[in-house]
């Protein structure tokens, strides 16, 4: 199966965006700040406002329904299960937050009760250049306690490469499957060829041991330095992944101006760019699109105009029944969680729709829930529950975390 998509669901996803109503009212409820959203589809949500944070980026759910969350200015939070804050971990990697860089993503090991390991993502500087810079993941033990924690036995155990000038677009969002893989987005650092350079790790989705080891069934293993390490490439700027029930993959990624996607993510694809996108270059330069090249990996959807994504779920909860399977996904110049519903399809042979028995997994946006705040982070509760982050650009701004359930 691969991740094909016609040229009427981009349409579609481009007329649903110029035409939907935003509804959101705030309520004091004692002291617990709720929001009433009403998202395009007509669905109401309460949004509960949990805590707030300077800069939060990324959540993660613990086994006992607590909660971390990063901020890229270097806090690791350890959050109770009411999701207030509990106290700071310590011994977290040493961050010099610059544009999109700081502290990452923190993502749980397999059998974390019994060994404590996390994987957590930052950007570091070049040792003797301080104008360079690339992501790093590191593996540690995390030794929780009522009030907060450590890390221990840190190892960095994979790194962009090469380290390049700029500081956007790392990515580094991080995922472990349940088949014992970590998997890492890595941007394409706003330098375009990287994504189709084989001897770079930027603009790929790589795929490791859980000790940082290239995988001898990754698909370019055997070609020596890090293209061992790489699962797919012909990507921008991923912030977002997760896996479906079955245990696919997904990842979203940003555009240049316009042409954000979401991919079904295959092993060895080169989802296009920087040479096909569905949008085109800041400068307003033409790139072809997807479907001008059969070389290249169709997104499942795509946006024209951006919605910028950042967090990604695919919703496997009971509390949201009919949304089982839907993809959510976090909006930041968009100020919207987006609802992408996943459906089979036949595969679109550029015109001649219908006549292949080939089947592909497409999506088509379903609803979007606005309360004029940009998202930067979306996960599934223990409790089914959809928890989201807001985004800060200023230090003086504030991310709420938000819980989202169903109204009455
Ligand atoms: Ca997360
Ligand atoms: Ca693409
Ligand atoms: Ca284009």
């Amino acid at each position: 199966m691969t991740a094909r998509n016609s040229a009427l669901t981009a349409l579609s996803a481009i007329a649903l965006a110029t035409a939907l109503p935003a509804c959101a009212e705030n309520h004091n409820e004692g002291a617990m700040e709720t929001l009433s959203i009403e998202g395009s589809d007509g669905t109401m949500l309460t949004g509960t406002v949990l805590e707030e944070f300077g800069a939060p980026w990324a959540m993660t759910f613990l086994p006992d329904d607590r909660a971390l969350v990063t901020e890229k200015t270097g806090e690791l939070w350890l959050l109770n299960k009411d999701g207030s804050k509990a106290g700071q971990i310590t011994n977290v990697p040493a961050v010099d937050p610059r544009g999109q860089g700081g502290l990452g993503d923190i993502v749980l090991g397999q059998n974390f009760d019994e060994t404590g390991t996390v994987y957590i993502s930052f950007v570091e500087r070049d040792e003797e250049d301080d104008e360079l810079s690339g992501a790093a993941v590191e593996k540690a033990t995390l030794t929780l306690t009522e009030d907060g924690g450590e890390l221990s036995d840190r190892e960095v155990i994979w790194r962009q490469s090469p380290k390049v000038t700029g500081n956007g677009h790392y990515s580094h969002r991080l995922a472990v499957s349940s088949d014992g893989y970590l998997f890492i987005t890595s941007g394409e650092r706003q330098k375009f060829t990287p994504a189709q350079n084989m001897d770079m790790n930027l603009g790929k989705i790589v795929r490791l041991t859980l000790d940082g080891e290239p995988v001898e069934s990754n698909p370019f293993y055997g070609n020596g330095g890090v293209a061992d390490q790489i699962w797919s490439l012909g990507h921008r700027n991923l912030l977002g992944i997760d896996f479906d029930a079955e245990g696919n993959l997904w990842t979203h990624e940003m555009g240049p101006r316009g042409g954000d996607e979401l991919n079904f993510i295959v092993k060895g694809e080169n989802y296009g760019y920087p040479e096909v996108s569905d949008g085109v270059h800041y400068s307003g330069e033409e790139i072809p699109d997807h479907d001008t090249n059969p070389a290249y990996e169709n997104p499942a959807i795509s946006w024209v105009p951006a919605i910028s994504p950042a967090g990604l779920i695919i919703y496997k909860g009971d509390m949201f029944e009919d949304w089982k399977g839907n993809a959510f996904i976090g909006g930041l110049s968009s100020q919207a969680l987006i609802r992408v519903e996943i459906s089979e399809a036949p595969v679109d042979n550029n015109g001649a729709a219908g006549e292949s028995e080939e089947m592909e997994l497409v999506g088509s946006e379903a609803a979007r829930y606005e309360w004029d705040k940009r998202i930067r982070e979306v996960e599934e509760g223990p409790d089914g529950a959809i928890y989201v982050l807001e985004d800060t650009r200023r230090g003086s701004d504030i991310g709420r975390l938000i819980k989202l359930t169903p109204a009455g």
